[in-house]
């Protein structure tokens, strides 16, 4: 290590005084003039990754769904996951160190992690089209370079990509080729194929519109288009060419507010789906002729390729067990048709795509989603050896087709992190398959109305939760005033947690009307009169 370098450079990138960041939900998040610092500190800790697993690290610079003027930093694990829990412990110590103790914290961290100095690191490095983020990887670059890491700076990039190339590095391109373009052609490739028999020339043009959050999703759709069927019709609305990054608009928004994102006009009964800012979130929806809005969130995009995946298997007839992941999000609609009337078992996680990826790893086929459209399907190994296998070699042809399809699905789904273009590519591919309106899909079952609100409070750590983030341990006295408040209506559900990526406090209700879950009569759900 050159000590000098480090010293010089880390006073280049100095720490403002007092702050104290957390690597959270989704790694660290905050104004992005606060983040100069942090940016260059994992750089650093990205290179001690890299030569502690002799893997290739990813430093993806986002915000995803926060504001524009917000930004961020996650670090990509070798497979393509997120960040192992004790080096997000690391991240914490490194990005909060004194500067003069950074040395000591590199050293301390090289010693419990038995980072062999001498090993190469590489390190690739992205960011989002947030006017912060070009400058902000420039100071990843620093703390890589200061290190004597090498690194690949792809630019601009959708995070789900970035997991995507992180993986075909250290898979030597067994994954897929480890460029844009590769990412492209995977997902392209097994979309025709798995839409052969539907989308035939001269068909009728499959039209869906895509509010893009005025972020990177554009960019990169404009790149794909050209590799899709053209009978695949999409409209790319919000696509950054003006307007303010989710603002307004992008997944987040519409899940949340439960109402069209600005930018798109919504003819009743038309598809439209919208990405958030980085382009790893997706949420479909519709107007019906009343003009009545429909959201179609994570929960019926998980019982959507649920299904389909299970009538696959069925038809291939092999028993391979399915799990599905959800968190405390979830709609108690989508849980209930899924335990009681697909027969799937349903787990419960922490929010963050970080523990649901964990937990959906248990099974032959892990189907992750959260409810506001980060999600995606684990093949395990064996279970994808099997398919294949089967999809070379079955002699009955009914079975071989089915695990064509399924080795189509392995292909177009990114396994390493939600992504809201190959999901979108399933979800539209399925669509077709089965013959499916976006009004059929949404009918699969009811959902109970739900709202979700943002509380503002001085410290929101001092709340702590259990259950899967479903009950509140402190502050004390608060979970006992949301039970009183949740027994008095049916099918009500309640809670409150911090959140990872936001300085707010989230609180979510559901009840078996609209009213009920906004917790209008008797008593209210929205706010509790505890001192936080
Ligand atoms: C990130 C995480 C998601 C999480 C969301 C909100 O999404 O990747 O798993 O649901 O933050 O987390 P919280 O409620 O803790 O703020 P994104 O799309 O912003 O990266």
């Amino acid at each position: 290590m050159d000590v000098d370098a480090v010293n010089k450079f880390s006073s280049l990138h100095a720490k403002p005084n007092g702050l104290i960041l957390q690597y959270g939900t989704a790694g660290f998040r905050t104004k992005a003039y606060h983040l100069d610092h942090v940016m260059y500190r994992m750089g650093l800790l990205a290179v001690l990754r890299s030569k502690q697993t002799k893997s290739t690290i990813g430093v993806m610079v986002t915000a995803s769904h926060n504001p524009e003027e917000d930004n961020g930093v996650k670090l990509i694990d070798p497979l393509g996951e997120m960040l192992a829990p004790s080096w997000e412990e690391h991240a914490t110590h490194l990005a909060n160190a004194e500067e003069q103790d950074i040395q000591a914290v590199l050293a301390e961290i090289s010693h419990r992690e038995a980072v062999n100095l001498q090993q190469k690191a590489m390190i690739v490095i992205g960011r989002d089209t947030r006017p912060s983020s070009e400058k902000l990887s420039q100071s990843v670059i620093d703390g890589v370079s200061v290190l004597g890491g090498q690194y690949h700076d792809y630019g601009l990039v959708t995070t789900p990509q970035l997991h995507y190339l992180v993986c075909c590095q250290n898979t030597n391109g067994q994954y897929g080729k480890a460029t844009i373009e590769g990412y492209y052609q995977k997902l392209s490739k097994a979309f025709v194929e798995l839409t052969k028999q539907t989308f035939r020339s001269g068909d009728e043009y499959r039209a869906l519109k895509i509010d893009c959050a005025s972020g990177i999703g554009a960019l990169k759709l404009k790149e794909m288009e050209c590799y899709l069927p053209r009978e695949l019709s999409l409209h790319l609305f919000n696509d950054g060419t003006k307007g303010k990054l989710n603002h307004l608009c992008g997944a987040d928004f519409v899940k949340s507010h439960q109402k069209p994102p600005l930018g798109i006009e919504v003819k009743p009964n038309e598809r439209c789906c919208s990405f958030d800012g980085d382009a790893d979130r997706i949420i479909y929806y519709y107007n019906d002729a009343d003009g009545r809005f429909h959201l179609i969130d994570g929960d019926k995009i998980a019982t959507l390729i649920s299904s389909f995946l299970k009538e696959l298997l069925s038809e291939v007839g092999e028993n391979l067990k399915i799990g599905i992941v959800q968190t405390a999000y979830a709609n108690g609609s989508s849980t209930r048709y899924l335990e009681e009337v697909m027969k799937v078992p349903v787990h419960f996680t922490k929010t963050g795509v970080k523990h649901l990826h964990h937990k959906a790893q248990e099974f032959d086929i892990g189907i992750y989603f959260e409810a506001n459209g980060h999600g995606t399907v684990l093949f395990s190994k064996a279970a994808e050896m099997k398919i294949r296998q089967l999809a070379k070699e079955e002699t009955d042809g009914k079975k071989r087709k089915a695990a064509v399809m399924l080795e189509n699905v392995i292909d177009l789904i990114n396994q390493t992190v939600g992504d809201a273009i190959s999901d979108m590519l399933l979800i539209e591919a399925i669509l077709a398959l089965k013959g499916l309106s976006v009004q059929q899909w949404d009918a699969i079952y009811t959902d109970l109305p739900n709202r979700q609100l943002k509380v503002k409070v001085a410290d929101r750590q001092v709340i702590d939760t259990t259950d899967a983030e479903r009950r509140a341990v402190t502050p004390l006295g608060l979970q006992e005033v949301i039970d009183d408040l949740v027994k008095k209506y049916r099918f009500s559900r309640a809670f409150v947690r911090p959140s990872g990526t936001e300085d707010v406090v989230r609180v979510y209700a559901e009840a078996d009307s609209q009213g009920r879950s906004l917790g209008r009569g008797q008593g209210s759900l929205s706010v509790p009169h505890i001192c936080l």
